[in-house]
């Protein structure tokens, strides 16, 4: 019998491996991993921090291509088991409000997050500097390129999979034009879309050595009786540049910039060699989770060092009384966080 009970649909189809026997961790990672690998396309040399959701009686995601000119975009990809991808040729392509052809400079980070009956698309894009581009599709046929809800520089933000209130909520990271050495989670709320304010700080980076230069938004917080299930990603510093491990939290249901509990340690850190290997060593990058509401089970895509794409597996029971047990939230997290 599962305690925590997760308020999303069911999906027996997940993608899933049992936690191995001798598996002390909180995340455990599949062991055909990674499952997309280099070339996967004509002129795209590596995909990684991407995103997916059920669709169809299937999956749909929204991938970072890295093109072998050097410039990501996005491009789509469907599955019939989460594991298996089979991509589309072209980038894809958006329109304006007024129908006319969009496309960003470049594109990277793709989220994917349905709320009510619309998909939507955050990433990373230029507006003159690095800022949060979004779009919405309701038929993975036309994308609708919405207003940027942020001014830059900004690299990385995610939607709620359900308005609060009435309300869209999204997090966020503040960032300067280049690979900064600094950075919180914020949340902001908007009524249409469109105007985004009410701006609250989440939680900050911490003393603690795997998250102490920066952090930011991973999947879509995944809503639980305990609170939104946040897997996020936290930075540090070495001698031979940033580690990116995956953290996580729980962020109250009705004000999310208030942190009900915060891991002191990493669920999951660099260690396999497509971890600590590729174009940007030492990355694991989560973009999307999977949840079956039945089971608990969840199945979380991260990027591995910048150059794959990789799951690993936990379930809500596990995960968030690993959360719960290892808590290190502090009075600036459990605030409001308005000043
Ligand atoms: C961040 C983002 C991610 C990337 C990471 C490591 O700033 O650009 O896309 O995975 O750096 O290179």
């Amino acid at each position: 019998m599962n305690q925590v009970i997760i308020k999303t649909e069911s999906l027996p189809k997940l993608p899933w491996q049992e936690q191995p026997d001798a598996c002390q961790t909180p995340l455990w990672r599949y062991t055909e991993n990674p499952i997309i690998r280099r070339n996967p396309l004509p002129g795209v040399a590596r995909i990684f921090n991407s995103a997916v959701l059920p669709y169809e009686g299937a999956y749909i995601g929204v991938f970072r291509g890295e093109q072998t000119n050097g410039i990501p975009f996005i491009y789509l990809g469907r599955s019939k088991d989460g594991i298996h991808w089979k991509f589309e040729p072209e980038k894809i392509s958006f329109v304006d409000e007024n129908g006319n052809a969009f496309m960003p400079k470049y594109a990277y980070d793709p989220r994917l997050v349905k709320v009510e009956d619309t998909y939507y698309i955050i990433w990373c894009q230029d507006a003159y500097g690095a800022a949060i581009g979004m779009a919405k599709t309701q038929d993975f046929k036309t994308f609708v390129r919405v207003e940027n809800p942020f001014l830059p520089f900004n690299r990385n933000a995610v939607l709620f999979p359900r308005k609060v209130d009435g309300k869209f909520f999204m997090l966020s990271r503040p960032s300067d034009s280049g690979h900064t050495p600094f950075g919180d989670i914020f949340l902001s709320e908007s009524k249409d879309l469109e105007y985004w304010g009410h701006h609250r700080h989440v939680m900050g980076k911490s003393g603690r050595w795997w998250e102490n230069v920066k952090i930011g938004g991973g999947a879509a917080p995944i809503e639980t009786s305990e609170g939104w299930l946040l897997f996020y990603h936290g930075v540090t510093n070495t001698c031979n540049g940033f580690v990116y491990s995956i953290g996580g939290a729980l962020l109250d249901l009705e004000e999310p910039s208030k942190v009900l509990y915060r891991c002191s340690d990493f669920l999951l850190t660099p260690e396999m060699p497509y971890e600590e290997m590729g174009f940007v060593p030492n990355v694991c990058f989560p973009c999307a989770a999977l949840c079956d509401a039945d089971t608990g089970r969840i199945a979380i895509y991260y990027g591995c060092a910048d150059s794959y794409v990789s799951l690993a597996f936990t379930t809500a029971d596990r995960v968030i009384s690993y959360i719960k047990s290892h808590d290190a939230a502090e009075a600036e997290d459990r605030e409001v966080g308005r000043r």
